[in-house]
This record gives structure tokens, sequence and C-alpha cells, in this order.
């Protein structure tokens, strides 16, 4: 299966990387790729090998076409090198990539540039080649010292010791890419102080390559509000020419992403998390992917654990809030409350508090509820005419141009959202209103400031009471009977950008298509179970299989080698930058990816993230896919780079 496949990726190879283009996150690539050895050496070059017997037309074993290079070391430190006709600018290529199948036992090799004939060796890439099978090898020239000058390519023993046979075929250098294509690494703060609240700041660039940051309080300190933190107080983003920068409002309301749990069943009392001292820790900072954690122990007429994370990851436009609710310390049906979380005010039109007057609210649970005049008041008309499947919460403004709402990564069906008793009112509109009784909004918006203002740009999620420590308690309709005990668990995507650009509707779309998408493995398998929230032991099954819904992500655990062969099948719309985690992923590197048969970049077409404490491999595919997407991933045992000092004799 695995060289049928490469045979077919060996077809594609020749136009790789020219062709492969198509994302609109991506350039084209202005120089073109440099084929050193398909079937023969391209013009020029010439074999300076040493103490080896070289074939440079090797009938079998082949990667692509009729011919492969079989290389036997006759001495240890044995070299196969190939010379550049002239010596070539390394700041036109980006990579050198070759197909490599080892002998008996596999070869330990490694591979250096010079830059002259008889210069000095830049560090050396070391890499295994397994025995009796074609792997990729991507060496990317920032892991050979950056070389200015690149006049001999060279693959060396590095075992000291004769080495069996091995194969070499389809030898490129990698055209190098405009510098603006690659996408900088998330950076952290760790102790950030932002607008005055001791932080931890993550950086990331989205989809567009645009920097976003948020600011998350630490939580088990006073804030400047005096509260205990654990919210976001800043977010920025690209506005094109300028940076949008979104603060807390108010010190009532300082910021975004606390929980709020009303109880008991009256909704006489409220829990807020801001008011509780708690604890945040890093759970994943990654390359390109990172998780913080923060955890409080609450009390809602009885004390409930709750726990939740942030996840941020490059090419990703929003980050994802994830939360559990775990009442087990109250015990069974002591707590009655709803849920609000994530819950906050941010003046997400990127002004001064009280800002400008909204545009527009609406929300969506098995139907679209849509606000119809601006600004709104409680007299504003409705339309809940339109079906829904993915709950979310919407706010804007349309002088500035600016948006603000929450995600479901679910359908309704899969987590109940919003909560009390408007649902008789699906498939109808009011053009001339009034807007639902304040109480009786699905979700909490700005309604309880509405009879006094209208520039409250709060906004929070929703559920019925008993959502949090009920065995039993009524989905939104009550027409279905869910459980709230011992947890609830819910992930929501925290979306912030212009209004003109519809990113509710556009995350509210993606969704949708992850419903529509299947991923099957032929190579590792789909993993179809998980977590059934944070913090939790019990399990769900993954629907569709392979998604989980804590961080939207896609999950494959690796085969044998570190390999796996995916498809993800986007029967419906497309799919924007899917993030992909490799489980049991236990090399030491990230490995090489093809996607369609081409091997891609990494920082460039994806994002990968090593997380060695749970031999996990995180991948943001950096472009968007509609229909069969085919992804290889070619786990590699590269050890880490060094200075190779051999003694070479020259030609
Ligand atoms: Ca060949
Ligand atoms: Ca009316």
């Amino acid at each position: 299966m695995i060289r049928y496949l490469f045979l077919t990726l060996a077809l594609l190879l020749s136009l790789s990387l020219l062709g492969g283009m198509s994302g609109s996150a991506v350039q084209a690539i202005p120089t073109v790729d440099l084929i050193i050895y398909s079937d023969t050496l391209a013009a020029g070059w010439q074999d300076w090998s040493w103490d080896s017997t070289v074939n440079l037309a090797n009938g079998a074993p082949v990667h692509s076409g009729a011919a492969s290079v079989a290389v036997t070391y006759n001495a240890a430190w044995a070299g196969f090198s190939l010379r550049a006709p002239a010596p070539l600018s390394g700041s036109d290529y980006s990579a050198i990539n070759f197909w490599v199948y080892g002998g008996a036992g596999g070869n330990t090799l490694e591979l250096y540039t010079q830059p002259t004939d008889g210069g000095a060796p830049g560090p050396a890439y070391t890499f295994n080649a397994l025995e009796g099978d074609w792997t990729a090898v991507t060496v990317p020239l920032t892991s050979l010292g950056s070389p200015t000058a690149i006049a001999r390519i060279t693959i060396v023993d590095a075992t000291g010791a004769v080495q069996p046979s091995f194969y070499v075929d389809d030898v490129t250098l990698v055209a190098a890419l405009p510098p603006g294509d690659a996408y900088p690494p998330l950076v952290v703060n760790e102790n950030a102080t932002v607008d005055g609240f001791a932080s931890n700041q993550f950086t990331w660039s989205d989809s567009q390559r645009q920097t976003r940051t948020a600011a998350l309080v630490k939580n088990d300190r006073r804030d400047p509000t005096n509260h205990w933190g654990g919210f976001l107080r800043q977010y920025t983003y690209n506005l094109g020419t300028t940076t949008r920068v979104v603060n807390g409002s108010t010190n009532t309301h300082p910021g975004f992403g606390y929980t709020v749990n009303h109880y008991p069943a009256s909704g006489s009392n409220a829990a807020l998390s801001y008011n509780y001292q708690g604890n945040y820790s890093a759970v994943l900072r990654g390359r390109h992917h990172a998780i913080h954690e923060f955890s409080w122990r609450l009390n809602m007429g009885g004390p409930v654990d709750a726990t939740v994370h942030w996840f941020f990851a490059t090419g990703r436009d929003h980050p994802l809030w994830a939360v559990t609710f775990d009442s087990s310390p109250a015990g069974a049906n002591v707590v009655t409350a709803d849920t609000r979380a994530p819950y906050g005010d941010l003046q997400w039109d990127g002004g001064v508090y009280p800002g400008s007057e909204v545009a527009g609210v609406g929300w969506g649970d098995r139907y679209k509820f849509r606000s119809l005049h601006s600004p709104v008041t409680m007299d504003s008309g409705w339309d809940y005419s339109q079906p829904n499947t993915i709950p979310y919460v919407i706010e804007w403004t349309v002088n500035p141009d600016a948006e603000m709402g929450l995600v479901q990564s679910q359908t309704y069906l899969q987590h109940d959202a919003g909560g009390y008793w408007f649902y008789p009112n699906w498939g109808t509109t009011d053009p001339d209103g009034p807007m639902p009784e304040d109480f009786n909004w699905t979700y909490q918006l700005n309604q309880y400031e509405l009879p006094f203002v209208t520039t409250s740009k709060r906004l929070a999620w929703g559920s019925n009471f008993g959502a949090v420590g009920q065995t039993a308690y009524p989905a939104y309709g009550d027409d279905r009977t869910l459980v709230g005990y011992p947890y609830q668990s819910y992930s929501v995507f925290v979306v912030l950008d212009r209004h003109s650009l519809n990113p509710v509707a556009t995350q509210v779309t993606q969704i949708e298509t992850v419903q529509n998408s299947a991923l099957n493995a032929s190579v590792g398998t789909v993993v179809t179970s998980g977590p059934a929230g944070i913090g939790r032991a019990d399990t769900i099954l993954y629907d569709p299989p392979g998604y989980d819904p804590i961080y939207s992500t896609w999950n494959v655990q690796a085969g044998a080698d570190n390999q796996a062969t995916f498809n993800l099948n986007i029967n419906q719309g497309t799919l924007r930058n899917p993030i992909v985690v490799i489980h049991n992923y236990t090399a030491a590197a990230p490995p090489t990816i093809l996607i369609n048969g081409v091997i891609k970049l990494a920082d460039v077409h994806y994002f990968a993230s090593m997380d060695t404490a749970q031999n996990q491999l995180w991948l943001t595919l950096n472009d968007s896919f509609s229909g069969n997407i085919q992804v290889h991933i070619e786990g590699t045992t590269v050890l880490p780079a060094h200075v190779y000092l051999p003694l070479i004799r020259r030609n």
C-alpha cells in the first residue's frame, strides 16, 4: 500500500511545489525547484563520492521512473557527494528533498553542504534510512546552517563502519518562497503586563498571516479591578493598515471569558469565577499551538469545580474556549444552575467605553434569530425563520465595522445550548417588534442594559437551569432530557473581527462543513473516541469519527515508524486550515508531510507543534480544502543537528 502510494506520489513529485499552491493564503513561488537527480544527474552535475561504489543507473529498487542511485560505502566515513556545475545561491532554495531506501538493518546517515568544492562543511543533518522502504526526507536549509552557497551536497556514513547498500532517488532543491510567506511561531509572554493586568499574552498568526494577540489575566492574584482575573482582558487584530485594540469594558465587567452560573432555579444568585481565587497552567506550549488552563472551586449552592481551556493555533483566526463544570464535589442534584459561560463585556468595536451603538444582535439554536433595526432597542423587529444546527450568538456594529460572537464546536443535537421559553416562536418573524422580554432571550446579550443604553457590548452563552448539577434537565425546547451531573462540558469559538467579513456566520459554516466531512486512515487509525470534556476520564464517541469537539481537531493514531496516511473527505463546502492531532507520535522531530502527493513546507503549508509529553503532533494544514484530500505523515528519526567535521578527500 505504501509502495503504491509512493509510486503514485512519484509521478506527482516532479510537479511538486509548482502546481500545489492553490491555497489563497499561499503565494505563488517565484523560482522553480531544481531537480538534481530523477533518473540521471541533471546537466553539469558530477559524482564526487569517495570510498564508495555508486551506480547512478540502478534498476531496482527505484522510487520513480527507471532508475535510482545505489550507494555502497566501502569504508567508514565514506561519502556520496554530488557537485553542482557552479555554486548555487542558498537564498534561492529552502530545502533539499529526496527519497531514500535503506539496506538490511537500515542506515544512519548525515547530509551536509559545502559552499565550495573544498570548503568547510556546514552543520550536518542526521537521518535514518528505513530498511526496505522508500521514505521521504526534507532537509530545510535552516537545518544546514542556511548556507549562502551550495557547491556540493553530500551524504556520509555517520557510524564509522561499513554499511549495507542504500538507495537514493528524486533529489530536489526546493525553491525558496518569498520571505513573507513563512508564518512566525506562536509566542507566549508568560509574564506580560497588558493594560495594567498581569497576564499570559498569546501572539499568533491568523489564516491571513495577520497577527492577533490575546492577554489572559492571571487568576491566582487580585487584578487591578479587585477581582481575581481568569479572563481575556485585551484582544488585538489587524484591520489592514491599523490594529484594532479591544479592551475590557468596565471595572464591573473587565473582560471576557469568565464563568457565570445563576442558581438556584429562580436564578436569584450568581457565581462569577472572577470572584474566586484560582489557578492557571500551561497545558500546551508548542511552536504553533498553545492551550492555557484556568481552574476554580466555585460555589453555586454547593461546591463545583470549573476548568477552562483557551486554545490558540497558528492559522486559526479565533481562539477556542472549552469548559468543564464538575459538580461531583456538591453531590448529585444539590446544585441547580444554568451556565452563561463564557461571559463578559469587551469594547469589541475597538472604542472606549461606552463606545458605539450596537447595530444588531442574534443567535442560533434550532433557528436563527436576528434583530432587524439599528440600533437595537427592546422595540426592534426580528426574524427567527431560518433553521439552524450549530449554536451561536452574535453582536455587531456597523460604524465602526466590528463583530463579536461565540460559535459552538458541535451541533445542538450533539450538545444543547440556549434556554428559557421563547422557542414557540421558532420559524416566525415579527418585523415591527418588540424584542422578546429580557429574561426570555435564548442567550444573554445586551438585553438587561437595553432599557437604559444602546451601547452595551455584553455577550454570553446560555443554557437551561440544571445544566450544572442536575441528573436530568430539559433541553431548550423542552422536548429532550439531558444530563447535567456530574459534568457539563462544551467548547465555543470566541470570534472577533470585522462585521463585513461575516466572521460568526463563516465559523458556523466551518462547523457545518466539519459535520459533512469524513476521516479515513489507510496507515494508522482514526481515533474514534476520546475524553468527553477537558479534565474528564469518561469518553464520548467522536461524531464524525476522528473529530474531537473539545479543540475542534481531527485525530489520527500513527502507525508503525510514526507514519500515517489518511483521507479527509469534505463532502460539502470548503474546510479552512483544519487542525489534525497525530497520536502516538514518538519521533524526535516533526515529520515530512505530503498533501495529495506534494511535499509541503513547515511554517508555510503547515504549522507543526510537538507535544513530547503526550506523544502528540499538532498540525494546522494551511489551505482551503474541498473534496477528498490525502495527507501522508512520514515521521523521521532525525537526531539533533550538529557540526560535522569529517576528513574529506577532495577530488
Ligand atoms: Ca528515478
Ligand atoms: Ca409586532
